[in-house]
């Protein structure tokens, strides 16, 4: 290794830092052969079911930095935290919002300031722009992050960034798995760092709390199970037999990641992603640590996207959010909620109508049964018209056991 080499790494590390990351490794340029075999079979056995884009050639060319860089040379392996003091845990109900809540529905904290796909990738401009003049050359580089084909896993790994734990979140030393993950590719001749030696041991706490048995295996996950794919991504209707397991989240989920002993000794980020500047609708330069789920209803294409333009959020959509809404609502049982499930199930999309009626078939009594059996005679959707079928059977079987049960109590 030349001297050169190793100047040009400290310099790679040193400005990494500098430009607001907070975990910087390096890996070599070779193919990522554990990954891309791990990932192919992935798509094979119908784990990446409902990622119609997470194709095989997808999978080819993002473990090959050759393929994304020719004359690639190394990895840059960056890390950005989005674990920041006061944006963990939701705040306390008298803290939440001056207005009456019925209820409110959690933001994942990956999603709870603005969008970091923009913010890291300008970091990561920054970052080349501040190579290119501390190491006075032309860099030849690619840069990446989550929309990319890079498996930006499997660079970080191998890098030493940190390793993979068994709910498939990779987890650092000092910042636990609460990181966004990036890589620049470069044709630069840098000093690989070796991987870690670290393991999650004996440890399954994620594997025993995720909620739908999404990690089918420790390091593999059911992409259809999860309930980030179920609250995010899916665009359709979300499993029957999924729904009161997906609780109150209306966007992604934390929960292998609250559970896991190493996110205990988390440091919060250096330089956070900034709060969304003021908005309609929102509680003011403040982040989306719980939305109120009736106001998601009541949300119309124009207060959504002023509501959640430069947010993650607004990757759910619209119609997608008021549907996790609804079952939200569903899983709650508050009967306040009512009148607002209704109006989803007259005036919402088809998604929204067919999910609001789920939700009116779980708080199941009185006015919920009641707007069910009335919309019945209304709906001309054909798979509407079968959920709210379902949601009448399952609220009379409801009705039933709780008029045994005032039986036997009498
Ligand atoms: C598709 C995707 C999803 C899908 C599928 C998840 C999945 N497990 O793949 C869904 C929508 C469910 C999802 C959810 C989330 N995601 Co996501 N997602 C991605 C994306 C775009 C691709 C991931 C991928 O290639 N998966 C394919 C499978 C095969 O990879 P894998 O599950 O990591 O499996 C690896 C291990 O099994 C390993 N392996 C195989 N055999 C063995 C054996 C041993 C012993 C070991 C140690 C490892 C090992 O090899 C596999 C390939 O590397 C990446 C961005 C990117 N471009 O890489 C972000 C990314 C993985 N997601 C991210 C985040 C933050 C999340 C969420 C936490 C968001 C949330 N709070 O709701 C959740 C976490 C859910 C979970 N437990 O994984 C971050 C993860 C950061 C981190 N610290 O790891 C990424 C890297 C985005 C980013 N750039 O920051 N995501
Ligand atoms: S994000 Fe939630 S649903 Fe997905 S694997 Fe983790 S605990 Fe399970
Ligand atoms: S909860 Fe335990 S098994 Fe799961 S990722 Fe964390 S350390 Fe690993």
């Amino acid at each position: 290794m030349s001297g050169s080499t190793e100047d040009a790494t400290t310099v790679v590390k040193e400005c990494a830092l500098e430009a607001g990351f907070d975990l910087v490794k390096v890996t070599s340029a070779d193919v990522f052969v554990r990954d891309r075999e791990a990932a192919l079979e992935r798509i094979d056995t119908g784990l990446m079911d409902g990622l119609p884009w997470y194709t095989e050639s997808r999978v080819l060319r993002g473990s090959d930095p050759q393929q994304l860089l020719a004359g690639a040379r190394s990895v840059i392996s960056l890390g950005l935290s989005y674990f920041v003091s006061g944006n963990g845990d939701p705040a306390p109900p008298s803290e939440k919002s001056d207005a009456p809540s019925i209820g409110t529905g959690k933001v994942a904290r990956y999603a709870r300031g603005r969008d970091y796909h923009r913010v890291m990738k300008s970091r990561m401009r920054d970052y080349v722009h501040l190579l290119n003049s501390r190491l006075d050359i032309d860099l030849s580089a690619r840069w990446y992050v989550d929309d990319g084909p890079m498996l930006d896993r499997a660079a970080a790994a191998r890098s030493g960034l940190g390793w993979f734990g068994k709910n498939t979140n990779i987890l650092t030393p000092s910042h636990g798995s609460w990181i966004f993950l990036g890589q620049v590719i470069t044709g630069l001749d840098l000093k690989p760092d070796p991987p870690l030696q670290k393991t999650c041991g004996s440890c399954v706490r994620c594997i025993d709390a995720c909620p739908t048995g999404a990690i089918v295996a420790p390091y593999v996950i059911d992409n259809a199970r999860c309930i980030s794919h179920l609250t995010i991504e899916n665009r359709g209707p979300i499993p029957l037999e999924l729904r009161p397991l997906v609780g109150d989240w209306v966007f992604g989920c934390d929960i292998c990641q609250d559970v896991c002993p190493v996110n205990r000794k988390a440091r919060p980020a250096n330089a956070p992603i900034p709060n969304l500047p003021q908005r309609s609708g929102s509680a003011g330069d403040e982040p989306d640590l719980e939305l109120d789920l009736v106001g998601l209803l009541e949300l119309t294409d124009e207060t959504f996207r002023a509501r959640f333009q430069g947010s993650p959020v607004a990757r759910a959509k619209r119609v997608g959010l008021q549907r996790n809404a609804c079952v939200a609502l569903g899983n709650r049982r508050d009967v306040n909620a009512v009148p607002a499930l209704l109006h989803a199930l007259k005036t919402g999309e088809p998604l929204v109508r067919g999910h609001a009626a789920w939700a009116l078939g779980e708080i199941g009594i009185g006015e919920a049964s009641k707007g069910l059996l009335s919309a019945l005679s209304l709906e001309t959707d054909a798979d509407v018209k079968e959920e709210i079928r379902l949601a009448v059977k399952r609220a009379e079987i409801g009705l039933a056991i709780s008029a045994v049960s005032i039986e036997q109590g009498a």
